[in-house]
């Protein structure tokens, strides 16, 4: 069917067309979905989300009360990454939020400069964002613990830098760069940070009630400019919920335009887009209230205790063994025998969805995932290694 109908179908037949058109999609409550850094979005969340899908946050005279429940969770979410004086905004995502970070740094810089220093494991926004804003990305390799080389970070500043990047919770594997070590270099020669939290944004800040390994990623370090924290990876909000966070008004003001004719009369945007998306922010406020601190930290042990199981039987097994000790809830898998892309073939053959990296699989321990598909899955890697020697 190429073209629009003349006359409009009934919805009962169109419901029943999208059932069966949507069957091929994978669902996350079936504990297929294995490799990806989102999850099913809280009820509660979804619920709101639902009841807000006017809304416009790019319209701030006609949704005051929107504007303002977005502010609220900025802050919230700013005091939870040490600076209750963040500012910000919800954006698409992590590719969106990663842009709009290197925007204010280039904005920030003398018109000279034009390099921004990336980790290996730097995801792949800050390429998009590298092109759009005519940057050059100069990637620095990973020490043993796949961790950003810090000394190699220092070799690489020049006068063209303009900033340097840090990612706390990488893509690849979940392990988090040195900050407050790239906070000092970023300090001493005047650059901007920024950290990419996207993933682990919503995780690291429960370690150290949980008694776990504690990690500095955030505004306590001084040179932190931003950070990027998505709600819709492990905030179990409903996509698109990206999320953009500044030191001070000042650095996000690098990128304010003025919209002169809305009915709010002047109104200031710093955002790539225009027409934002008033439910997210609404759904993120919501679950933040809804969750609290004690509500996240569950999520976060029921994923750590899981993610734990899953590399137990994986050490126990022959073939395979793990990249690296998990840090987060994201787990790489390595075989020096088996070629890893087969063996992601051979399970996804059996209906498990992971991630492949050149040298590894990735599994993301999400909120969806059960104690029952950690061990289903255990029993088709198993499987899926002998069909694959
Ligand atoms: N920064 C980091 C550290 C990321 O891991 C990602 C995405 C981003 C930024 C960009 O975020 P957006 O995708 O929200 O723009 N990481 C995931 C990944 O590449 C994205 C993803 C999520 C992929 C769910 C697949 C999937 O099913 O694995």
């Amino acid at each position: 069917m190429n073209e629009l109908n003349e006359k409009g179908l009934p919805e009962t037949l169109i419901r029943r067309q999208l059932e069966l058109k949507l069957q091929e999609d994978l669902t996350y409550d079936r504990g297929q979905i294995l490799g990806s850094m989102c999850t099913r979005p809280h009820r509660f969340a979804e619920q709101v989300y639902m009841k807000c899908l006017e809304k416009n946050l790019g319209d701030p005279g006609l949704f005051p009360a929107t504007v303002e429940l977005e502010k609220e969770a900025i802050k919230l979410l700013g005091s939870l990454l040490s600076n209750p004086k963040a500012c910000g905004h919800f954006v698409s995502g992590g590719t969106e939020a990663n842009i709009t970070a290197l925007w204010a740094a280039r904005n920030l810089s003398k018109e000279e400069q034009s390099e921004v220093i990336v980790p290996a494991s730097a995801h792949y926004s800050f390429d998009k964002a590298a092109d759009l804003l005519s940057l050059k990305l100069i990637r620095v390799r990973s020490n043993e613990g796949f961790q950003v080389d810090t000394a190699a970070v220092k070799k690489e500043i020049t006068s063209d830098t303009l900033a340097i990047v840090g990612i706390a919770g990488t893509t690849d594997l979940g392990v988090v760069d040195p900050i407050p070590e790239l906070s000092e270099i970023a300090v001493a020669h005047g650059l901007y940070l920024h950290v990419d939290a996207a993933f682990g944004g919503f995780v690291l800040p429960f370690f150290k009630d949980l008694g776990y390994a504690n990690f500095d990623f955030d505004f306590k370090s001084p040179g932190v400019s931003s950070i990027t924290v998505d709600p819709h990876k492990m905030g179990l909000a409903p996509i698109p919920a990206g999320g953009i966070f500044f030191r001070n008004e000042k650095i996000m003001k690098s990128i304010s335009v003025e919209v002169p004719y809305l009915s709010g009369g002047n109104t200031i945007q710093s955002t790539i887009v225009g027409t934002r998306s008033g439910a997210s922010a609404v759904a993120v406020w919501a679950l933040l209230m809804h969750l609290g601190r004690a509500g996240y930290r569950a999520i976060v042990k029921r994923c750590m205790d899981l993610t734990w199981k899953l590399a137990e039987g994986i050490e126990a097994m022959e073939e395979v063994s793990l990249v690296t000790k998990p840090v987060m809830n994201i787990v790489g898998i390595k075989s020096s025998k088996i070629d890893i892309h087969l063996l992601a073939e051979k399970l996804r053959e059996r209906g498990r969805a992971v991630s492949v990296f050149p040298h590894h699989i990735r599994v993301a321990v999400m909120p969806h995932v059960k104690l029952e598909h950690v061990h289903d899955f255990l029993n088709d890697l198993e499987n899926a290694v002998k069909e694959s020697t």
